[in-house]
């Protein structure tokens, strides 16, 4: 069981107010909070070790360097990658689906498929969509229903031999769908298809296992697993990374560079191009240090009946509608009140120090399939209370009111 004031008390800006209000933070979809063990490790980097890695043999490139690594090997225990070479520092999810999608360009031509989920995050539709525009290749929709469930059957009706790779997210950030990857990583496997799981919205949630998962990607940001903002993973079997070419070209990735030709360095610098962000990369494995010891048991269980009671207090409100009623779920509740636009309701309760986002949750698709033009999605943490429900659910109640 969570000591949840224990747990809040490491997050010291949850004690702050805004608009005069204590804070409520319910966006934890878009970002998490930092604990104060986080924002030290940033300071720290910088105070004590701050120096270029993988390039000098003096004192403080070495242990950046080794703090780095160190870190590396921690994400690689996380997520339990066979090796600590298949697990690639990114700025974040975008970056590692653009990488691989970039990859991907070389080995699609004219009549090959690759196939997204109607779930989608914009960042992974576009680079799939820019992959078939430059190959030839044709872009499939593996569609849902009205619960925001993909649909299974439709699915394996769209695999075929023609499908090359296949795309989808771990959990839905617009509608909190917890997807049946492992079934759809077996699936895809059959046909000879590649899989990438876009696990962003999983990570604050659960410890995914990409050996267990047999995943061929698995890409995520730091900064919604309580790390700093400009991180992320790009997880990728050795085979596969080693397959495809990089993203991107410059310092650090190379064996060997002349005028007539470059040969590039191993796994994992080899798409690890020019000075990343060591303190980001450094402090994720502090962040995920954290989540550990918090234990993704508790956090699973606390963020379950908040988002039972959440579900169970919304519902209450007259004219009051949730999008996503999916059977597996993770704590994410998009809803809009007849009648008031969703940026009025985030407007007003904004006044009232409550944090929710409002808009498409860039996820066009999914609210075009609603007929909406966005909703209002309010996304829970380990950190967050039935108190602070409480809160958002009289505020829903006033802006109602004031709109009506
Ligand atoms: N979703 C949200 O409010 P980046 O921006 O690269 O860290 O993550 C992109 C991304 C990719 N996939 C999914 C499923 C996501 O949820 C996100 C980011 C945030 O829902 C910001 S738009």
């Amino acid at each position: 069981m969570l000591d949840i004031n224990k747990v809040r008390a490491d997050f010291p800006i949850l004690s702050r107010t805004v608009n005069g209000k204590p804070l409520v933070y319910f966006d934890n979809g878009a970002t998490s909070q930092k604990p104060q063990i986080v924002i030290d490790a940033i300071s720290k980097y910088y105070q004590e070790i701050n120096a270029n890695i993988h390039r000098g043999v003096h004192t403080l490139s070495q242990l950046a360097t080794d703090a780095y690594e160190i870190s590396r090997g921690k994400l690689q225990n996380h997520i339990n990658a066979k090796y600590a070479h298949e697990v690639i520092f990114t700025s974040g999810t975008t970056h590692g689906i653009n990488a691989v999608a970039n990859g991907f360009a070389s080995l699609l031509k004219p009549g090959d498929e690759v196939l997204v989920s109607a779930l989608e995050h914009h960042s992974n539709i576009v680079p799939w969509q820019m992959l078939c525009e430059k190959t030839g290749a044709t872009l499939k929709v593996i569609p849902m229903n009205e619960k925001g469930e993909l649909i299974m059957a439709e699915y394996d009706k769209l695999l075929s031999d023609k499908t090359k790779i296949v795309t989808v997210n771990h959990i839905s950030n617009a509608l909190g769908t917890v997807n049946p990857i492992k079934y759809m990583i077996d699936k895809a496997h059959e046909f000879g298809a590649a899989i990438l799981i876009d696990g962003a919205q999983a990570v604050p949630h659960l410890k995914p296992d990409v050996q267990a998962l047999d995943c061929d990607f698995y890409v995520f940001s730091g900064h919604k697993m309580c790390g700093p903002t400009g991180v992320g993973i790009l997880y990728g079997k050795e085979d596969w990374l080693n397959k495809l070419p990089p993203y991107q070209g410059g310092g650090e990735m190379i064996k060997e560079v002349t005028f007539e030709k470059t040969t590039y360095a191993d796994l994992p610098h080899k798409f690890e191009a020019g000075t990343p962000d060591v303190a980001g990369g450094i402090v994720l494995g502090t962040a995920v240090d954290y989540m550990n010891s918090i234990g993704f048991d508790n956090i699973q269980q606390q963020e379950l009946e908040l988002l039972e009671y959440a579900t169970k207090r919304l519902l209450e409100i007259e004219g009051l509608k949730i999008f996503g009623t999916a059977k597996e779920k993770t704590s994410v509740i998009s809803f809009n009140i007849e009648g008031i636009h969703p940026y009025d309701i985030g407007t007003i309760v904004d006044k009232l120090g409550i944090a929710v986002r409002t808009g498409h949750h860039c996820a066009q698709p999914i609210m075009n399939y609603f007929d909406v033009p966005g909703t209002i999605r309010a996304s829970f943490s380990f950190y967050n209370t039935k108190e602070e429900i409480d809160i958002m659910v009289e505020a829903v109640k006033k802006a109602q009111l004031m709109l009506a």
